[in-house]
């Protein structure tokens, strides 16, 4: 058991790497490819350094390091939380067994099929965040940009080393595609809906970091209750950093509505866009469409797979733990969101295995209404009587039991007619998407913010928001 990184190494990790000198090897040989990656579908700006939190140990107390560094010369690592050797697994037909230490043979296909899906999106999100740098709106947020960005890169590294260290010449092949599939490509896209869609302005950053990284949290934290005790130790260790990317979405978006308030009392009038802003209705079009294109990322209402997963052991649900019933759901069963049988937008009692992509999206949902609670204090607080709302779980769906019909955001089914005439009212038109765009012009002076967002309350790590967050090249 490892706590401490080895940074005298190529590539820093808690695992005793330079012991399997053949694993060492093959990720050394991956690495080169990874940086080449990072060089042309990584951050586009150029710099000469910037302010970054680097991981360099796991335990509880100071995990992070905070320097100017180039990024290109960031040191990626290889970080599992630490091994608790009287573990057992939670959940599903195992309940009970000690947590596995080797790849359990007879889950083989499933589990890959799971890290390469995780391993999919954190490259993905790299590749749609490329060109922020070029339009940020202050120093302060080029640097959590960036350091969204590198630690996305470190855990495309951790899905890597579970594949190589775990799934043979199969999972060393899985790597190397997660390099060559791209976000939004035509001919090797993305595997998951939402990072094949572009980030092409901040706000959507925001919204992305918000919503889409939050169905990281859920999704990393059910596979940290995961029997295979790498894949669950490494997740643990990659929700430490995960807490900064929604911090990021959270206070940018709290901010974009301070601003915008700010200039609808300051002028008595909704019409903020003359006045350099992102009006709300704008911002709810865009809160639309990223809540609702990241519940897709649950999958189906109802799905066998995750059922499965959970049987064996292999991703468990959010708090698994202090949940009070028998782990195993053999017996139960569990209301989830479906088409009734005249057509209607309601219920339907399933097994409590199928529905368990439902639990998780349930969980996720409350989770998403804090933010919406916070942003309507701010409306609140300035006086407006306007209010931010999450749409329904049936709008704008793609994936599972609503793919196939229309709703409002108040969820109301509607015919596709209606759909086509009123989805300006409720997702970003070219119109709202050109406006926010042409607020995107970059402010990368020391201590000076864009029009269009209000400055944060507090810097990086005790230091002023006028740091030196970042040099440019
Ligand atoms: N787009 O049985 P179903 C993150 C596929 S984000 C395209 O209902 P299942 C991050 C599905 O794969 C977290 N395809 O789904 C955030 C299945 O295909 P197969 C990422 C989709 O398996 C920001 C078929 O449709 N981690 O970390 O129960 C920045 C039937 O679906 C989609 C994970 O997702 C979609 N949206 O659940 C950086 C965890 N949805 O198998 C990082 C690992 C479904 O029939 N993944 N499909 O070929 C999983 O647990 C599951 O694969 C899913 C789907 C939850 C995604």
């Amino acid at each position: 058991m490892t706590t401490t990184a080895d940074y005298t190494e190529k590539i820093p990790n808690n695992v005793d790497l330079h012991e399997d000198r053949r694993l060492q090897r093959a990720l050394e040989s991956w690495q080169p490819n990874f940086l080449s990656w990072w060089e042309s579908m990584g951050p586009s700006l150029p710099t000469a350094d910037v302010y970054l939190r680097t991981a360099v140990n796991v335990g509880r107390e100071g995990w992070a390091h905070f320097g100017h560094v180039a990024m290109h010369d960031y040191r990626w690592g290889i970080f599992l939380a630490e091994r608790d050797p009287a573990r057992r697994i939670a959940f599903g037909e195992h309940k009970g067994e000690p947590a596995w230490q080797k790849l359990p043979g007879e889950y083989r296909a499933d589990l890959q099929r799971l890290i390469v899906v995780q391993g999919d999106t954190e490259p993905a999100s790299v590749e749609q965040q490329r060109n922020l740098g070029a339009t940020a709106p202050s120093l302060y947020d080029l640097r959590n940009l960036f350091q969204v960005n590198v630690e996305e890169g470190r855990h495309l590294w951790a899905m890597v080393y579970l594949l190589h260290a775990f799934f043979g010449r199969e999972g060393r092949e899985e790597a190397e595609e997660l390099l060559h599939r791209h976000s939004g490509s035509e001919d090797a896209p993305r595997i998951l809906g939402a990072f094949n869609e572009e980030t092409p302005d901040w706000l959507s950053f925001f919204m992305f970091t918000y919503f889409t990284d939050r169905d990281g949290k859920y999704q990393l934290g059910t596979l940290k209750e995961s029997g295979f005790d790498p894949l669950s130790r490494t997740c643990e260790f990659m929700l430490k950093e995960e807490a900064h990317h929604m911090f990021v979405g959270t206070t940018g978006i709290d901010r974009v509505v301070e601003r915008t308030a700010q200039l609808m009392v300051e002028h008595d009038t909704d019409e903020v866009a003359p006045r350099g802003a992102i009006p709300l209705d704008v911002l709810q079009k865009y809160l639309n469409f990223h809540h609702s294109v990241s519940l897709d990322l649950f999958g189906g209402e109802t799905s066998t797979n995750v059922a499965n997963y959970f049987t064996a052991g292999l991703k468990g649900r959010w708090s698994e733990e202090r949940r009070r019933d028998d782990h195993k759901l053999t017996n139960d069963s569990i209301m989830v969101d479906a088409l009734t049988e005249d057509g209607q937008i309601g219920q339907a009692e399933v097994a409590a295995l199928a529905g368990l992509n439902t639990d998780l999206r349930r969980e996720y949902i409350s989770d998403c209404q804090n933010g919406v609670n916070r942003w309507n204090r701010i409306l609140a607080g300035a006086g407006l009587p306007q209010r931010l709302r999450l749409p329904h779980v049936a709008f704008n769906r793609k994936v599972g039991a609503f793919a196939g019909i229309e709703a409002a955001p108040d969820g109301e089914r509607i015919p596709a007619a209606e759909w086509r005439r009123r989805k300006r009212e409720w997702l970003p038109t070219d119109v709202d998407k050109t406006h926010v765009r042409s607020l995107m012009r970059p402010v990368h002076e020391r201590g000076k913010i864009a029009a269009w967002i209000a400055p944060p309350r507090n810097g990086i790590n005790g230091k002023p928001f006028d740091y030196e967050y970042v040099h440019l090249a």
